[in-house]
């Protein structure tokens, strides 16, 4: 067994995973990253597309944001469709001229993973039977790669291997707390190469169900409907989907809407999800790992930063000030961010699904609440401040001034 040394051994190379190495890289912290896919699966997987601004900002931190900053689509305002009516909810004038950014996450890994190369830092894609053991006083990883076996001996565990890693199932069960809510249906998503149906995202409620329609580029298109967890994607052709989006959307969107053939399908299941505490000793778990959003409010990948954020910043504050401050605050500040974030995410998905099993006075209560909140200054201001992202205790600057050497 070959033995390894570093200070941070990192689990998962998914955002979460890429971005805190590549912020301890800047700190001049060293850290290993193990990912138990290839590194091409993992830069092909399409998932998320909305960035916040202070989750572009920690890019920016990190140095990753060069093609961010060229192809990323600034958007101020969103719209949402209602039985039939499209209101435009203007996020920059609500929110003091804040906005979101599109760029997908696949493309924010491409970046981290190529900044990552050209850096030659240590990664182990396809690790095998990676084991993580005694983070409550000389954390391990173990893993094979490529038949070998290997220890490495580390400071901290960062679990970032997403909901169905390793790292969460390793705590001993009354050590932990999980709170979970399933939901009846799952988003089937397409990607096609097509221009959008329209400048801004569009998010629809519908007597026939949810349906978004978003985007990567100026022409490049993402579409979303909620489909029952009973489907199988097999069972959906493009031209079955083209038609079903099509009943959703209003007459113009539906006049506008250029098809094609797509290039993903797939279905995700909706899921809120929450453990606490997020620190265990010395293993951190961060992203996924630690939490799961329903995409409606786009804040799984955000979210991820946003832990990286105060991750990065704690580790740092140890390793140049000798603080452990910053480690000892980590999973109640995250946690305080998550759970806001998991409200607002179960909140607009509340809103715009179809739920078969609501009666017609909730059907009724949720129609009022839209009307009250398109008709209503405070409430649309509500609703733009979590969608652009709320404000970190801590800013990036703060990481900055760390990284400065
Ligand atoms: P990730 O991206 O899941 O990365 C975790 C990484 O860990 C690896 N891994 C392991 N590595 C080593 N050993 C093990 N035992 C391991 N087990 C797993 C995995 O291979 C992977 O590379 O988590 P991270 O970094 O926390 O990032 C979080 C985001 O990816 C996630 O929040 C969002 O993508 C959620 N999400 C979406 N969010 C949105 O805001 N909008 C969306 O449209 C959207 N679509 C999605 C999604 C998540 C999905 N998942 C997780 C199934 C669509 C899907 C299908
Ligand atoms: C996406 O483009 O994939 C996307 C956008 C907004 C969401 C969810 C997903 O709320």
């Amino acid at each position: 067994m070959e033995i390894l040394n570093t200070k941070v051994a990192i689990i998962g190379a998914g955002p979460a995973g890429l971005l805190l190495g590549q912020l301890l890289y800047k700190a001049g912290i060293e850290h290993v990253i193990i990912e138990q896919r290839s590194a091409e699966y993992v830069a092909s997987r399409i998932r998320a597309g909305i960035l916040e601004q202070v989750s572009v900002d920690l890019l920016k931190q990190a140095g990753v944001d060069h093609n961010l900053r060229k192809k990323g689509l600034l958007h101020s305002g969103v719209e949402i469709l209602i039985q039939g009516k499209k209101h435009r909810v203007n996020l920059s004038a609500l929110t003091q001229g804040k906005h979101v950014t599109v760029y997908g996450q696949t493309e924010v890994t491409k970046d981290l993973m190529q900044a990552r190369e050209q850096q030659q830092l240590l990664s182990f894609y396809e690790a095998e039977q990676v084991q993580i053991a005694d983070f409550d006083s000389q954390p391990k990883v173990n893993f094979s790669y490529q038949g070998k076996a290997y220890q490495i001996e580390c400071d901290f565990i960062a679990g970032c291997d997403g909901y169905h890693g390793i790292c969460r199932d390793s705590i001993p069960q009354n050590r932990l707390k999980t709170f979970e809510k399933v939901y009846p249906f799952g988003w089937l998503g397409i990607l096609a190469d097509v221009p959008p149906v329209a400048d801004e995202l569009i998010y629809v409620q519908s007597e026939r169900g949810f349906a978004l329609c978003s985007m990567r580029s100026e022409t490049r298109s993402r579409y979303y409907l909620q489909v029952p967890l009973t489907d199988h994607v097999e069972d959906w052709s493009d031209e079955q989907f083209w038609q079903e989006l099509k009943l959703r959307l209003d007459p113009e969107s539906r006049e506008k809407l250029v098809t094609g053939p797509s290039i993903e399908k797939s279905i995700a299941p909706l899921r809120s999800f929450v453990t606490e505490p997020m620190r265990f000793g010395k293993l951190f778990l961060a992203g996924d790992a630690a939490h799961i959003v329903p995409p409606t409010g786009a804040k799984g990948l955000n979210l991820a930063a946003s832990d990286i954020a105060y991750l990065s910043s704690a580790l740092i504050e140890y390793y140049v000030q000798g603080s452990e401050q910053g480690i000892d605050e980590y999973s109640e500040k995250c946690l305080q961010r998550v759970w806001k974030a998991e409200r607002f995410s179960w909140w607009m998905t509340h809103l715009l699904h179809r739920f078969e099993s609501e009666t017609e006075f909730e059907h009724k209560i949720k129609q009022a609440e839209l009307d009250y909140m398109l008709g209503s200054q405070a409430a649309m201001m509500a609703m733009a401040e979590n969608y652009v992202g709320l404000p970190y205790e801590i800013t990036p600057l703060d990481i900055a001034g760390h990284t400065e050497h």
